[in-house]
């Protein structure tokens, strides 16, 4: 019988391949933009100097962003078949390929807009994967060098075990790839979706100040900001949709979403924000909102003088208790189907999400909401409020300077600072502005639709050359001052005036 020398490289090859697959499938999972070899991709791009790059355009043509992956691919077999050699003196050698690859990514992932540590998790997942499925098949060499009279039954299992780990890899990819399928499909069926009563309206022109910097009236679904405890977006296409509505009521109610969609549409310029902003963060955005409201749906159903909320939950299994009150007044509480006059996209709930003026998101604005039950508060808890926060959340009042920016140099002289401030279902009365603790100066406002939104704010002051510290308070239409006293957002929204500093010379 012949000794060959074990397949170490292979080892290390199939491991490499096993870790793409299950980093790959986790990404598609959990919809996160793109699978980690992707994102080192982009990152190359990004890195790569623009007369390289166009000259690699010109030569690649279309074929660029293939070719370039196929290249980081070949490299990486490279890598993996290091890593394998590396096995054969000890077992944690391998580490010294696995690791930096890994940190590659993770910072290929982490630089890309908008990345949060879930982006991480295909990385840190494919990780695990070489290190396991590598010391599996590790094992089984070196229990075969060590006995030679058991060679061949060893090769045997190795290849077993290789065979195994290749299967499994592709199934896990192919898997990953049909749960981001499902994703893409609702993707269709959302770009594809009309609805009767949804229109796309521009913001009024006097919402907007036209001053350079400050965040814009109407928030572009694009950036709007985005909170929730979901790891696998839920994908739903309008036809599995239905709401049920049930409990302390005479008669329950299911809808479809034909059903929903076929009811009065309304429409409402409405700013979303969440209990958990910082004062002057950036957990806010107005959009128009078009859905049914819930006020006309509930009058419907004989609603019991004892109930007192409503418990949302979404089709993930997040739920909040809403005050009845807020649902059936004649605020526009609404079952949305579109933002910005689109239908919502995915990550906002789509196809249909709650959405009530004067509430914080966490007690309100369910996404992907299936079922509400009219109840009691006694009865009732909430995702978020059985975890430390408030079992009501309405909107504290709240301003923000996003002009200059904190730590800017500005010329000495007239200074414009801008911003924007709200107070959802009571509104803004004004705006005040005070430079190192002297007068407070009156701002001009943008003119809004309704006490439903945030206003911007400008204010043009002389500033003296030197070191300045700048706040910025709002008065709401009810007379109330936002309080300098600062909390933390913890239990139910934090306070405190927005503060920069800025040097003029
Ligand atoms: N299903 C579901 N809905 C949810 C949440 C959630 O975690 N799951 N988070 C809430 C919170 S705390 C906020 S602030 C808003 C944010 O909505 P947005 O992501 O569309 O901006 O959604 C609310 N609705
Ligand atoms: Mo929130």
């Amino acid at each position: 019988m012949t000794t060959r020398r074990p397949p170490w490289q292979l080892a290390g090859i199939l491991a490499g391949f096993a870790g793409l697959a299950t980093s790959y499938a986790t990404a598609m999972v959990l919809t996160i933009r793109e699978a980690p070899v992707v994102a080192v991709a982009e990152l190359v791009i990004r890195l790569t100097p623009g007369a390289v790059a166009e000259r690699a355009i010109s030569i690649l043509g279309q074929a660029d962003k293939p070719a370039l992956v196929a290249g980081i691919l070949v490299l990486l077999v490279a890598c993996f078949a290091g890593a394998g050699s590396l096995a054969r003196r000890a077992w944690w050698r391998p580490l010294l390929v696995w690791v930096p690859l890994a940190a590659v990514g993770a910072v290929a992932v982490l630089v890309q807009r908008g990345a949060g540590m879930v982006d991480v998790l295909p990385v840190a997942v494919g990780l695990l994967t070489w290190v396991t499925v590598h010391s599996a098949l590790n094992d089984a060499l070196h229990r075969g060098r060590r006995r030679p009279e058991l060679e061949s039954h060893e090769r045997r299992v190795f290849v077993m075990v290789a065979g195994a780990v290749a299967v499994a890899s592709v199934g896990i990819a192919v898997l990953g790839r049909f749960v981001g399928a499902g994703r893409r499909h609702v993707e269709v069926s959302r770009r594809l979706l009309r609805i009767p009563g949804v229109t796309r309206r521009q913001a009024p022109a006097a919402t907007s100040l036209g001053l350079p910097g400050i965040a814009p009236w109407q928030t572009p679904n694009a950036d709007f900001y985005r909170i929730d405890t979901t790891i696998a977006l839920p994908t739903i296409e309008p036809e599995d949709w239905s709401l049920r509505i049930h409990g302390l009521v005479e008669r329950e109610l299911t809808l479809s979403f034909a059903d929903l969609v076929a009811r009065q549409m309304t429409e409402s310029w409405i700013t979303l924000s969440c209990v958990s902003n910082e004062v002057g963060g950036e957990l806010v955005g107005n959009a128009r909102w078009s859905g049914v409201r819930l006020a006309d749906l509930l009058a419907g159903l004989g609603v019991s003088e004892d109930a007192d909320c409503v418990l949302q939950t979404s089709h993930d299994g997040w739920t909040c208790a809403t005050p009845l009150e807020t649902l059936t007044d004649d605020r526009d509480a609404m079952l949305a189907v579109a933002m910005n006059g689109r239908p919502l996209p995915i990550e906002h709930g789509f196809p249909v999400r709650t959405i009530v003026p004067g509430l914080y998101g966490y007690v309100s604005a369910t996404k992907w909401v299936v079922d509400l039950e009219v109840t009691r508060f006694a009865d009732a808890v909430g995702y978020w409020t059985t975890r430390g926060w408030s079992a009501e959340g309405p909107v504290k009042i709240a301003s923000r300077i996003d002009v200059p920016r904190s730590g800017d140099e500005v010329e000495a002289g007239p200074v414009t600072f801008g911003g924007v401030a709200w107070h959802q279902h009571t509104g803004i009365a004004s705006v005040e502005v005070q430079v190192d603790g002297g007068e407070w100066e009156p701002a001009e406002l943008g003119e809004v639709p309704s006490v439903d939104t945030w206003v911007q704010w400008a204010l043009t002051l002389d500033v003296g050359a030197g070191d300045h510290e700048v706040r910025v308070r709002a008065i709401g239409r009810d007379g109330e001052t936002q309080t300098s006293i600062v909390r933390a957002p913890d239990p139910d929204g934090s306070t405190g005036l927005h503060t920069i500093e800025i040097s003029a010379g």
